[in-house]
C-alpha cells in the first residue's frame, strides 16, 4: 500500500518540475527572512533569481551543524516565534545541541511523511504500534506517534526504558508493530528470553528501526529473535526527525527518500564536490517544504549512496543505502548522539584532570558501553593515597557526563602520562562495536 499514491509515484519529470518550483520558493523565502542565508548567499555571489534549474542548487552554499550552533537556539528560524508550535533538540546539552522548530503546517507535513513510512512498512488501521522511541526533545517518539495517528494505527506511547514493563505490554496489548532502535529490539528479545517469554509467539509482525547505525547481520538477528520483518527508517532532527527516508516492505533494500520534500545530493566530504548519483559519499539535504526551519544544502555527515534501480513497490522516489559511517567523529551511544568534544568539555571543566583521555565504546550483549579513561594530574595522583579521593573523582565525572550528555559511562582514572600520545591528529576513540 502507498499512503500518498499521487506524490510517491510521480513520474520523474513531474517530480523535478515540482522540486524546482518548491526550491525557488524556499530560496526566495530564506533569503528574505533569515539573515544568515542572506549573508551566505551574498558571500557566495548567488541571488535567489539565479536558481533557474535544479542543477543551480549547486551554486548555493552548504549549511553545516556549526552554523546551527552559531545561531543557537532560534537564529535560523524563518518565521516569528508566534508561528512556532513545537520545539525539539538533538541530544547533547553542551555546545553541540541543535534546536529545531515547527509550525503547525510543518507538524502536519511531518505526520504525513511518517504516515507514509508506516504504510510503506505494511501497517494499516488495524495495526497496534508499540512505540518505544523516547518521547521528549528527541524527535523519535513524537514523530512516530503523530504518523501513526495520521494513518490510523493504534499507537502505544511507551517511550524508552523500563524493559520489564515493555515486555509486559508486548504480551498483554498484543502490538503488531514495534518501533525502537535496532539495538533495543535485540535487548528486548534478550530480556524476554531470560524471563521465559516466547518472543516469536508474540503478535508482532513488523519492526521499524533506525536512529543509529545497524547492519544486515543485525537485521537477520532481530528478524529471527522476534519472528518479524525488520525495516530501516532514517532521519535527523535538523531535516525533520524520523521519516526523511524509509524502506518499503516490498523492496527491503534501501530507504525511499521523500523527494517531494527533500532534495538530496551526495558529496565528497573532503572537497565538497558533488558526486554522480550512485557514488558513495556524504548525504546533503535541502528541505523544500519546511516553513519554520528550512535548511539549504545541509551536510548530514552521514555516508551512504543513492540506489538508482527502480523499486518493485511502485514508488518512483529514489532510495538511499544503509548509512555506513560518518564523515565526522559523532558517536551514537544507546541512541544518544555524542561528540568526543562534548566529553572533553566536561573533563576539562574538572580540576585535577589532564586533557589526555581515551574513549572506548563496546557492545556488551546488545547494549553500548562507554568507558572513559582519563589521566589525573601529578598533584592529585600523589595525594591519592586515599583511595577515596580517586573514587570521589570518578563518581563526579560519571555524574557530570550523565547530567550534561545524558549517557552512562564507566570512568577509569589512570596515572599521569600513561595514555598514548599522538603526533598528528589525536585518535581518542576506540569504537570496538561490531554491528
Ligand atoms: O535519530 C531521528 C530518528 C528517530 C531517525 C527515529 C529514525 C528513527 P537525531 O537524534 O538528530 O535524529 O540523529 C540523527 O542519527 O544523522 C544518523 O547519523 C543517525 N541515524 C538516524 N537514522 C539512522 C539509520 C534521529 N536508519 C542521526 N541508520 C543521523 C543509521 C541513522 N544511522
Amino acid at each position: 500500500m502507498i499512503f500518498n499514491e499521487e506524490y510517491e509515484t510521480l513520474p520523474r519529470e513531474a517530480l523535478e518540475a515540482l522540486q524546482l518550483k518548491r526550491l525557488k520558493q524556499v530560496v526566495q523565502r530564506v533569503y528574505h527572512t533569515v539573515g544568515f542565508y542572506r549573508r551566505a548567499f551574498d558571500e557566495a555571489g548567488v541571488q535567489p533569481d539565479d536558481i533557474r534549474t535544479l542543477d543551480d542548487l549547486r551554486r548555493l552554499p552548504f549549511t553545516a551543524k556549526q552554523d546551527l550552533q552559531a545561531n543557537y537556539p532560534f537564529g535560523l528560524f524563518a518565521v516569528p516565534m508566534s508561528s512556532i508550535v513545537r520545539l525539539h533538540a538533538s541530544s547533547g546539552t553542551t555546545g553541540r545541541a541543535t534546536v529545531v522548530g515547527y509550525t503547525q503546517r510543518d507538524i502536519d507535513t511531518w505526520s504525513e511523511l511518517m504516515a507514509r513510512c508506516l504504510v510503506a512498512a505494511g501497517l494499516t488501521k488495524n495495526d497496534i504500534l508499540h512505540n518505544a522511541y523516547a518521547y521528549g526533545l528527541f524527535t523519535g517518539g513524537l514523530g512516530i506517534h503523530y504518523g501513526a495517528e495520521r494513518m490510523g494505527a493504534s499507537v502505544i506511547p511507551m517511550s524508552g526504558g523500563n524493559t520489564k514493563r515493555q515486555l509486559m505490554i508486548l504480551q498483554d496489548f498484543g502490538p503488531t508493530a514495534l518501533c525502537c532502535t535496532p539495538s533495543y529490539a535485540l535487548n528486548l528479545a534478550e530480556e524476554g528470553k531470560v524471563l521465559g517469554i516466547d518472543m516469536r509467539a508474540l503478535r508482532l509482525r513488523v519492526g521499524i528501526f533506525g536512529a543509529e547505525p545497524w547492519s544486515e547481520k543485525m537485521r537477520a538477528e532481530i528478524e529471527n529473535a522476534l519472528g518479524i520483518t525488520a525495516l530501516n527508517i532514517y532521519g535527523l532532527s535538523e531535516i525533520m526527525g524520523p521519516g526523511v527516508s524509509m524502506e518499503c516492505q516490498e523492496g527491503r533494500n534501501g530507504m525511499h527518500i521523500f523527494e517531494d520534500h527533500f532534495l538530496v545530493e551526495t558529496i565528497n566530504p573532503d572537497t565538497g564536490e558533488v558526486l554522480l548519483p550512485g557514488e558513495k559519499g556524504e548525504m546533503v539535504f535541502t528541505t523544500i517544504m519546511k516553513e519554520a526551519f528550512p535548511l539549504i544544502r545541509f551536510r548530514t555527515r552521514d555516508i551512504s549512496r543513492l540506489l538508482l534501480e527502480p523499486c518493485r513497490c511502485g514508488r518512483t522516489l529514489l532510495r538511499m543505502d544503509r548509512i555506513t559511517g560518518r564523515s565526522d567523529d559523532m558517536l551514537i551511544i544507546r541512541g544518544v548522539n555524542v561528540f568526543p568534544s562534548q566529553i572533553e568539555a566536561v573533563l576539562t571543566g574538572i580540576e585535577g584532570l589532564e586533557p589526555h583521555y581515551q574513549l572506548i565504546v563496546e557492545r556488551t550483549g546488545n547494549l553500548d558501553t562507554l568507558e572513559i579513561q582519563v589521566e589525573v594530574s601529578e598533584r592529585l595522583f600523589s595525594n591519592a593515597d586515599e583511595v577515596k579521593v580517586l573514587q570521589n573523582m570518578e563518581r563526579r565525572i560519571v555524574n557530570d557526563i550523565k547530567e550534561f550528555l545524558g549517557i552512562s559511562a564507566r570512568v577509569k582514572l589512570v596515572e599521569p602520562k600513561s595514555l598514548r600520545r599522538f603526533e598528528g591528529k589525536a585518535s581518542r576513540v576506540q569504537d570496538r562495536r561490531q554491528l
